[in-house]
């Protein structure tokens, strides 16, 4: 649709940023926070480890008064569970709920509206050791998390996201250091399908108990959602586009919008022997989620063709490129796209496509969690970072959102990844995607000092005239 005249960006349109704790934070194990998986996971060779990260954790203040000073009206940033609750269960550490209540007041000083993330990657090492999300008693843990994070932090948190990129979690558990499998599994994706519905009834009772517990609060979930295209006009190839989608994203958005199982995906798991148990109650606690509103990460689109079943295909490789599965879709690249330095396919206009998709499949507002470009940015001797590169990914992305708008898509607001620079899930330091460069290498952490990047500037403007100037 070619428009006439665009729409503006709602007057209480969200511009913030996003970070997680386990990528920002550092402190990993001070100040009584205990262990998560990536506290204890193999960290990739050549990577840095968790221990400091941007030290955000200590310098939260000037971070937020950074964010302040680019205008940010939200920050999405994620509670670590073992900071809260070092065990998973039990003690609260009372020095965990200080520091987000630090945070919490500072954004509220600066008038940025906390948006948390429940969970983003960290499940407690302890509860690791317990089975992680194929133990039943999960849904309860997660729960109880809930119930602390709001009992403690919810007379002004009103903005609540769920389980970050639930879909990766099942789809690149490897990958992102998330992985349980538990000894003695034979069928490695019936259990993955089964941890990932003990997510889903877990999420669907906390955003019940969010309502119950904070009336006027909003919540919902945060998967990575992105189209996932069709390599042809071939039929076949159609379908296996359509099989893809299914298995990537409307799981995720079915099951927390309208608490069932996306058919597609039911029939590929019924085919491989991998479907769920559902437990008493499961049925109705799904159905009882309502969420307010769908936040979604999204980076790029991906392209799948027909397969035949003979080519023998598991998963995906990462977060964004799609290896396929056997006898469901086969992923390809896409020739129409250029690559980040990273190899992660860039498509503005798909994150419009994807927008339009998923407002006529579940009709709720929508807020970007994520999107960005990670880069080897550098930092020049008088202090500067020229990240032009970044300017030209956000700003085409943001013209897709303001078409999308256009379009009669409801968007509340637009979170980039990420708000500060910080560690990959899997590519280190070096891969950065902050506003905020962060003074240290891969092994040296040198200074730790702060900088404005040149996109620093640009966002600030682009929020200051709530993003009718995206010039730079
Ligand atoms: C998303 C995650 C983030 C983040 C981002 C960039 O999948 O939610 O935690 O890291 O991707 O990915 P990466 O760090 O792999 O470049």
């Amino acid at each position: 649709m070619i428009h006439k005249q665009l729409k503006d960006f709602p007057k209480d349109f969200l511009w913030g940023a996003s970070t997680s704790a386990y990528q920002v934070e550092g402190a990993n194990l001070i100040d009584g926070k205990g262990p998560s998986c990536q506290d204890v996971k193999e960290i990739p060779e050549g990577t840095s480890d968790l221990t400091v990260c941007a030290d955000h954790y200590h310098h939260y203040a000037q971070d937020i008064a950074l964010m302040a000073e680019m205008g940010f009206k939200t920050y999405r940033f994620s509670i670590a569970w073992t900071r809260l609750i070092p065990e998973g269960t039990g003690a609260i550490n009372p020095l965990g709920v200080e520091f987000y209540n630090n945070l919490i007041n500072e954004c509220l000083k600066h008038n940025i509206e906390p948006l948390v993330t429940m969970f983003h990657f960290d499940m407690p090492a302890a509860l690791d050791n317990r089975g992680s999300w194929s133990n039943p008693e999960s849904v309860d843990w997660f729960v109880n998390f809930a119930k602390v994070m709001y009992e403690n932090f919810g007379d002004r948190v009103k903005y609540w996201l769920t389980i970050n990129e639930q879909n990766m979690l099942t789809l690149v558990g490897p990958v992102i250091g998330t992985l349980h499998v538990p000894d003695g599994c034979t069928n490695l994706m019936k259990e993955i399908y089964q941890q990932n519905h003990h997510m889903l009834v877990a999420q669907a009772k906390a955003m019940a108990l969010c309502h119950e517990m904070i009336p006027g609060a909003k919540i919902g979930p945060a998967p990575n959602i992105s189209l996932v295209y069709s390599a042809s006009c071939k039929p076949e190839d159609t379908l296996a586009a359509q099989n893809a989608n299914a298995l990537r994203s409307w799981l995720y958005l079915d099951m927390a919008v309208y608490g069932v199982y996306n058919n597609l995906v039911w029939s590929f798991l019924e085919e491989n022997d991998a479907c769920p148990t559902f437990a008493p109650g499961d049925e109705e606690a799904l159905k009882s989620g309502h969420p307010d509103f769908i936040g979604f990460n999204y980076y790029n689109t991906s392209t799948v063709k027909w397969t035949d079943g003979n080519t023998q295909l598991t998963g995906n490789q990462d977060q964004q490129t799609t290896r396929g599965e056997t006898g469901f879709f086969e992923g390809v690249d896409n020739p129409n796209l250029l690559k980040t330095e990273f190899g992660w396919e860039i498509d503005p206009m798909g994150f419009r496509a994807t927008v339009r998709e998923m407002y006529s499949r579940y009709r709720l507002p929508m807020i970007v969690t994520e999107n960005g470009l990670g880069a080897y940015d550098k930092l020049t001797e008088d202090g500067k970072v020229h990240d032009n590169y970044r300017i030209e990914y956000l700003r085409k992305h943001i013209e897709q959102v303001q078409l999308a708008i256009s379009d009669g898509c409801e968007m509340m607001g637009y979170c980039p990844w990420s708000a500060i620079d910080l560690i990959s899930t899997h590519e280190g330091m070096v891969k950065r995607y902050g506003f905020i460069f962060v003074d240290r290498e891969e092994f040296d952490l040198k200074t730790l000092k702060r900088y404005r990047k040149d996109s620093f500037y640009w966002y600030k403007k682009v929020i200051a005239t709530n993003g009718n100037d995206l010039t730079d």
